[in-house]
């Protein structure tokens, strides 16, 4: 290749490499996904939502896509219009590849069974418009669900 060719091929291959145009390039600025995401839920609880014998036939389900633990210390969830919040307890952790589902009732919570503890009154809407959404502790929204 002669120098001429060089000066005038350089530029251009640079600016194909830049704009994503030669195979296996990878943008810089790509938000990674949260290791932990709402993975699905139930916002139908069986009978009437609103008792308390059936608030934890309605639920939510979030996943660790990661291989490491992660604490959600300051995370919450709440609902379209933030009507309900629920708050992870300090120092919660979610194993890797963990799933831990959130019930809207009474319960004794575990490492993968939280529950909101509400006696009263659901909080997932059997209608359009509801979803789920996670929110670190910046409050900024790190994952949203819902099965409509
Ligand atoms: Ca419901
Ligand atoms: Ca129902």
């Amino acid at each position: 290749m002669s120098k001429a060719v060089r000066f005038l091929v350089a530029p251009v291959l640079a600016l194909a490499f830049l704009a994503g145009l030669v195979p296996g390039f990878r943008p810089l600025h790509v938000e990674a996904a949260s290791c932990v995401r709402i993975s699905g839920g139930h916002f139908d609880a069986p009978g009437n939502d609103n008792l308390a014998a059936n608030l934890n036939g309605e639920y939510i389900r979030i996943h660790n896509y990661c291989g490491t633990a992660r604490y959600l210390t300051g995370w919450r969830v709440t609902d379209y219009g933030s009507l309900h919040t629920y708050y992870f307890r300090s120092g919660f952790r979610i194993g890797a590849y963990v799933t831990v589902t959130l019930y809207s009732g009474r319960g004794t919570n575990t490492s993968t069974r939280l529950y909101w503890g509400r006696t009263y009154g659901a909080v997932w809407n059997n209608t359009p418009p509801e979803r789920a959404y996670l929110r670190n502790q910046y409050r900024t929204v790190v994952s949203s669900w819902s099965p409509y």
